[in-house]
Parts: C-alpha cells; sequence; structure tokens
C-alpha cells in the first residue's frame, strides 16, 4: 500500500479533535497522570464516566517511574496490593506485609488500564486555573482551562482553551498547583482546617500512608484533592516510595465522586 501523507495528517486531526471536542463536557477532570490520577481515572472510566486526565509531561506515571531515588521498584503494603493484583501487576511479597512491583510495569499498566477502559488522556497539556461561577455559599468550580505544555515551557503568550467538568480533582502531587491558583487568584477559603493550603510535613511513611485516603476529599465546591497532594493539602506527612495510599487515594475519590455523580 502506498501511502499519502495527507490522510496521515486528516486521520491524526480528525481523530484528535474528535476525542477534544468528545472531553469539552467532562464528568469528572483529572489533572495529573501520577498514581492516584491513573487509578482515579480507570476506575471512574470503568464505570462509564466521562472522565479525562491532562497531564503536563508526555509521559504517565508521575513520581512512580522511579521507584525510590531512581531505583526503579516501588512498596505497597497489603490493604492495597489487590489494585495491583487486579492491574495484572507482579507483586511480589518481601517481608510480612510488604509487597515490591516493577515501578515500570506498575506506571505503563495503570495507564494502560485507565486507557483502556475509556478515560480519555490528554498528555502534554497543562492545567493553568480553573473555571468559576456563582458568588459566597453557591461559589463553586466548573472546569478547567488548559494550555499546551510546550506552550507553557516557551513562556509564550497564547490563551488557553477552557473545559467543563462536574469535579476537577487535582491529582498533581507535591506541587497542588490547582489549589494554589484557585486560592491565590480567588481568595477563597478551602475546607481544610486553616482554610489555606496546609502544605507537606516531612517524611512518616506510617503516618502518611494512612492519611493520604483519608484526606482524599472535596476541599472546595467541585474540587476534590487526590495522591500526595490531599496530604500535602491537609498537612500530612510525605511517605516516599511507599505507593499503597496514592492507590487507595485513587479509588476513593472515584468510589465517592461516583457516588456523588449518580446522586
Ligand atoms: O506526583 P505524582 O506521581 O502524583 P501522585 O499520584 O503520586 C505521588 C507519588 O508519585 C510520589 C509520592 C509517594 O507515593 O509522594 O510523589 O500524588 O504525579 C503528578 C502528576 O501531575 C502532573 C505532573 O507532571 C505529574 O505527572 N502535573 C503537575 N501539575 C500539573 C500536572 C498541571 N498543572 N497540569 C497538568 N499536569
Amino acid at each position: 500500500m502506498m501511502i499519502d501523507e495527507n490522510i496521515v495528517t486528516k486521520a491524526i486531526a480528525t481523530r484528535f479533535f474528535h476525542k477534544f471536542l468528545d472531553s469539552v463536557e467532562l464528568d469528572v477532570a483529572i489533572v495529573g497522570a501520577g498514581p492516584s490520577g491513573l487509578t482515579c481515572a480507570w476506575r471512574l472510566a470503568a464505570q462509564g464516566f466521562k472522565v479525562a486526565v491532562f497531564e503536563r509531561k508526555l509521559s504517565l506515571g508521575g513520581g512512580m517511574w522511579g521507584g525510590g531515588m531512581t531505583w526503579n521498584e516501588i512498596v505497597v503494603q497489603e490493604e492495597s496490593r489487590h489494585v495491583l493484583d487486579e492491574a495484572g501487576v507482579p507483586v511480589f511479597e518481601f517481608a510480612p506485609g510488604y509487597f515490591t512491583a516493577d515501578a515500570v510495569a506498575a506506571s505503563v499498566t495503570l495507564a494502560s488500564k485507565a486507557c483502556l477502559a475509556g478515560a480519555r488522556i490528554f498528555n502534554c497539556m497543562s492545567v493553568e486555573d480553573v473555571c468559576m461561577r456563582g458568588e459566597g455559599e453557591d461559589v463553586r468550580v466548573t472546569g478547567i482551562v488548559v494550555n499546551s505544555s510546550p506552550v507553557e515551557m516557551a513562556g509564550l503568550h497564547v490563551d488557553p482553551l477552557a473545559l467543563s467538568c462536574t469535579y476537577l480533582i487535582e491529582a498533581t502531587g507535591h506541587a497542588m498547583e490547582v489549589l494554589h491558583t484557585l486560592t491565590r487568584k480567588n481568595g477563597v477559603r478551602l475546607k481544610t482546617p486553616t482554610g489555606e493550603v496546609m502544605g507537606e510535613r516531612s517524611m512518616w511513611a506510617d503516618t502518611a500512608e494512612r492519611t493520604t485516603p483519608e484526606n482524599t476529599r472535596e476541599v472546595f465546591p467541585g474540587v476534590w484533592v487526590a495522591g500526595m497532594a490531599a496530604n500535602a493539602c491537609f498537612g500530612g506527612y510525605r511517605m516516599g516510595p511507599v505507593f499503597g495510599g496514592m492507590l487507595l487515594s485513587g479509588e476513593k475519590a472515584a468510589r465517592e465522586i461516583a457516588a456523588k455523580l449518580r446522586g
């Protein structure tokens, strides 16, 4: 068969814009394709919700690829290994209750599960702002404002585009970019004890793993936090290369948001 470059161009443009146009009104927009965001996307898409993940980088997996200090193995605990088991990632017991998995296998498999379940993945797109509606008690985040990552990296003066969502999930890890933008630009108070982003504390893996799922919740009308962002938002500790809490956090966000979407 002769390859016609024009057909290749039309195929990519047509298919991409079909995918993008179909994502302008979302049930859930997830910012960040780390382990919590991907798990959440997989679980929501598998239930038929319209969900898209926006990831600044070309690659998916966030901080999971590098394991600890680039030694590409991760640790999960008993309570969370079912997520990797269900995804088909081989898991090995190292010591009673401590399981390891290949960080690359975990990253690519969770990404694959999310994609194949029907989540739209927009890599190389950065979320730079949110859409707001209402005043006072009725204020709510109703969407995201996205731009091409190369535009952002080059510092070009190019306007972004907006998409709507019923729920936005901040899964950007340590950075908490969405919450910082939301509070800085709008002067609003979050549902944290201080009303602000509390910031992450130093390492205490045991406590951090427990509080990551606990802190996974709605932090502002329309905005949920998941993964490391949940802990950092509520002043929790960090946990290093233990990833069980990330998986459980993604699962919890998906479970609770699905229940809300179903009404
Ligand atoms: O940091 P990340 O892996 O998030 P996570 O799911 O997992 C945290 C762990 O990797 C690790 C840890 C121990 O378990 O603490 O750090 O909480 O992935 C966050 C992703 O969000 C992307 C970023 O490139 C990364 O891949 N991201 C950050 N800001 C934006 C963004 C943004 N504004 N727009 C799009 N993507």
